[in-house]
């Protein structure tokens, strides 16, 4: 059973982002990607930066921290449930609502199309979709409260049944740590994201490579993430056993 949606009167008086007061613009992504940053990390597997990719990234992310129906996510590990550290929302062009930890739900719930929760997110999915030639179809948010909220090492379930997906994160909000390692471990690199920053994760990235935002003790701002992906629709939950078994299990999540 999906925890309740968070009453955000009772979110932290922090997730104000104090920079939106003053720094409003009307947001709008950079078609050109300009300021792209490629990196290899091997041989198959690269990440783009792009520095400020999205303008007007305080108002975004003011606007989806008031509007979006924010969750505080469960997960199973090791046969218990243990709430995330984080909040997160959803929305796919196969139907609004909240994936919480079944997508299978989401997908047969609500077929209708409905437009993106703000319109610069259309016209961030599209240019993503143009650039990157893929059909990216679903945006999951993660609010990250303060630094004791995180992301645990992981690669993005999407490799259990595509070649080389593309992954793109679009930050705003205080900028946080994002590290990328070799997977299951190995020396990590570091960036940091946050006020409309986009961060590319493409190629063997997460068949080879795993990423996580740590907890942190000095004291940041939020942020919020905004994650493309494509061809939700091909997405098929894998064989209860192999889901539960180290392969993939909710423990990615916390820490
Ligand atoms: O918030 C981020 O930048 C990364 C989140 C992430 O990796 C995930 O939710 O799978």
């Amino acid at each position: 059973m999906d925890a309740p949606a968070v009453d955000l009167l009772a979110v932290d008086a922090e997730l104000i982002w104090q920079q939106c007061l003053f720094a409003f613009e009307e947001p709008q992504v950079s078609a050109d990607f300009a300021g792209l940053m490629r990196t290899w990390l091997d041989d198959t597997s690269w990440v783009d930066y792009v520095p400020h990719w999205l303008g007007g990234a305080d108002l975004v992310f003011s606007e989806l921290v008031a509007k979006l129906p924010w969750r505080r996510r469960e997960v199973t590990m090791y046969d218990k449930r243990l709430p995330e550290p984080r909040l997160t929302s959803w929305w796919s062009s196969l139907g609004d609502g909240n994936l919480n930890d079944n997508l299978n739900d989401n997908l047969n719930d609500n077929l209708n199309d409905r437009p993106e929760p703000l319109p610069v997110l259309a016209s961030a999915r599209q240019t993503l979709t143009r650039y990157y030639s893929r059909p990216f179809d679903s945006i999951g948010f993660n609010l990250y409260r303060d630094g004791r909220d995180s992301v645990a090492w992981h690669a993005d379930r999407e490799r259990y049944y595509q070649e080389d997906p593309v992954v793109a994160i679009l930050s705003t909000g205080a900028p946080r740590a994002f590290q990328i390692r070799p997977l299951g471990g190995g020396q990590s690199r570091r960036w940091q994201l946050g006020l409309g920053d986009l961060f590319v994760m493409g190629g063997a990235c997460q068949h080879q490579w795993e990423h996580c935002v740590p907890k942190t003790a000095t004291a940041v701002g939020p942020r919020l993430s905004i994650m493309f992906r494509h061809n939700l629709a091909d997405w098929q939950p894998p064989q209860s056993g192999i889901y539960n078994s180290g392969t993939y299990n909710g423990a990615q999540y916390l820490r």
